[in-house]
């Protein structure tokens, strides 16, 4: 076994985006492509010598092939150890724990995510640090550097090592072991949850409905909910990863989750239903003819999550990022703790977990997690939401009533237009940023803007700033529109209109969501020209 120094050039496109690096398929696999940007995050975090590295992804098409590469790279370039997920499989949530677990130095995690995989579908690569969590802007920065400077890879020249049977083998002098991938995210849940407590709501004959949409969280989900909380054998559904996820988009939404919406608004409907997406962080909660948006999610975790044993003492702080609703901010409020609004994207939540100051996070797009790990955590929201249930004994649409009546309602939506081109959309932003200065004061669709900005985040912890993160029009009755760029697509740009409003009339509060915004909606599109320089008629995809 020879390691091989290999000549290269840097690759134009290798920034990352909101979470790593993501790109069709085709150009992830066309080498040295992945070559250059592994390289580039061991040169980037400063060398991996000496390192124990977590490596697992969501099983999507490349995965397997990925992950041989990274093995070989990692031991040319000195680690000492990787810790594999059988068969390649590791969910993001359980992939930060194991890091966490086993004091690693990091980890990298192969997904896309939510967004589809095949060989002409989507690829992506992240890299996680010591505390579990996605790399911060700093690392991100420096690594994307390294992508630019490159000039040589180290790959070992050898056969690899079969992730596919758990054991411990060794690779040129790096240790690599092949570990099962559920067994500890598992134990960890029990720790958090009242299994008892769940189990015996099962025996009572609740019934649920768990969609893992083909994707990573299936075999996690059989274990947890079917193995060890004894819901109904078939409770979990789609539960074999499969390389194109059977097909489909692994977002769990009202659009992509459609099956599921139409199980659980149809006749004899389960209790509760749940889905997850590609690589298994991220949640959609839907009772008996009660979708529940993740904002109110967020907020009715936030108020209730003392029902379950690991969070009895009660939460330190919470954060949600800048374009979630104002509904957990509520909560906070009500509790007297903190509330911390941060940009988009989980690597914002790492240093407020880690400083103690917050315990839960979430974000609109169905991210909720706590400081347990240092990722969102899908099946995480769908155990405390069930041990909420157990508890109360309350079914969701009745909790959902509950919290409105006592905090009132943010209504809430997101219209997204994706695969737009990337002039006409960068141009909206540029003139929206131009015209922020003149808004207040105006009118649009009845509404009068109070005030305008762009989000900028200076980190509480670290002191480090970001700017350009979205930008903000709040109105005098309290509405408030947020648009921003999607930083996770690989075409095109895809445009971010996120609508809120608040309404506490008692008999108010039951009302169609887009209904509910209907004046709001109009005056984005008027404030932005969004089909004027889109030239859509109406959005792609609206939760
Ligand atoms: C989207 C979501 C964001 C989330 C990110 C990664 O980012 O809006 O809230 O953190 O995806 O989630 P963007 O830049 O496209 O809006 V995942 O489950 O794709 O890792
Ligand atoms: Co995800």
């Amino acid at each position: 076994m020879t390691v091989r120094t290999i000549p290269t050039t840097p690759i134009d496109d290798q920034r990352p985006g909101t979470s790593g690096l993501r790109k069709k398929t085709p150009v992830f696999m066309a080498s040295p492509y992945l070559e250059n940007y592994v390289q580039a995050i061991f040169d980037g975090i400063g060398g991996v010598a000496g390192q124990t590295l977590v490596v697992g992804g969501d099983g999507r098409f490349f995965n397997d092939r990925a992950i041989d590469v990274i093995l070989r790279m990692a031991a040319a370039n000195g680690a000492a150890a990787c810790i594999v997920g059988q068969g390649g499989l590791l969910s993001t949530p359980a992939a930060s724990h194991l890091i966490r677990k086993c004091k690693a130095d990091g980890g990298l995690i192969l997904s896309a995510s939510h967004n589809p995989g095949g060989p002409d579908a989507d690829f992506g690569l992240k890299y996680n640090g010591p505390n579990g969590g996605p790399a911060t802007e700093a690392v991100t920065e420096k690594i994307f550097t390294c992508t630019r400077t490159i000039t040589q890879y180290r790959i070992l020249d050898a056969d690899g090592v079969n992730i596919g049977i758990p054991g411990q083998y060794d690779l040129a002098g790096m240790r690599v072991d092949v570990i099962d991938p559920i067994a500890d995210y598992a134990d960890l849940m029990e720790t958090l949850f009242d299994f008892d407590a769940i189990r015996a709501l099962f025996v009572g004959g609740f019934r649920m409905r768990f969609d893992a949409m083909h994707a990573v969280t299936g075999p996690y989900a059989h274990e947890i909910l079917e193995n060890r909380l004894g819901a109904a054998a078939g409770s979990v559904v789609n539960g074999t990863p499969s390389p194109d996820f059977g097909g489909g988009h692994p977002d769990p939404n009202p659009i992509w989750a459609k099956d599921l919406m139409q199980t659980m608004y149809g006749t004899d409907a389960p209790d509760f239903g749940a889905a997850s997406d590609g690589d298994g962080d991220r949640n959609m909660i839907v009772g008996r003819n009660c979708y529940v948006s993740p904002s109110d999610s967020l907020a009715v975790l936030a108020d209730l999550a003392h029902l379950a044993p690991g969070y009895a003492g009660g939460l330190a702080g919470v954060a949600r990022s800048m374009p979630t609703s104002c509904a957990v901010d509520r909560v906070a409020k009500a509790k007297g703790i903190a509330c911390f609004e941060t940009p988009t994207g989980w690597k914002f939540f790492g240093n407020l977990l880690d400083a103690g100051k917050v315990t839960l996070c979430g974000e609109e797009s169905a991210g909720t997690g706590s400081s347990h790990v240092r990722e969102k955590d899908g099946l995480w929201a769908v155990l405390l939401w069930l041990n909420i249930l157990a508890q109360t004994g309350k079914s969701v649409a009745a909790l959902m009533a509950d919290h409105w009546a006592r905090y009132g309602r943010n209504y809430y939506s997101r219209h997204d237009y994706e695969e737009v081109d990337t002039d006409p959309a960068n141009a909206l932003m540029e003139q929206l940023r131009a015209a922020l200065p003149a808004l207040p004061g105006q009118e649009f669709a009845g509404l009068t803007v109070e005030r305008a900005d762009e989000f900028s985040y200076d980190d509480p912890v670290d002191g480090s700033s970001s700017t350009q993160q979205g930008i903000r029009i709040f109105f005098t009755n309290g509405a408030r529109v947020v648009f921003r760029l999607s930083g996770t697509g690989t075409a095109g740009a895809t445009l971010r209109v996120y609508l809120e409003r608040l309404e506490t009339a008692a008999d108010a509060l039951a009302q169609d969501a887009q209904e509910a915004l209907a004046d709001v909606i109009a005056a984005a599109d008027q404030i932005a020209g969004i089909r004027r320089l889109t030239g859509r008629d109406a959005p792609d995809v609206i939760t």
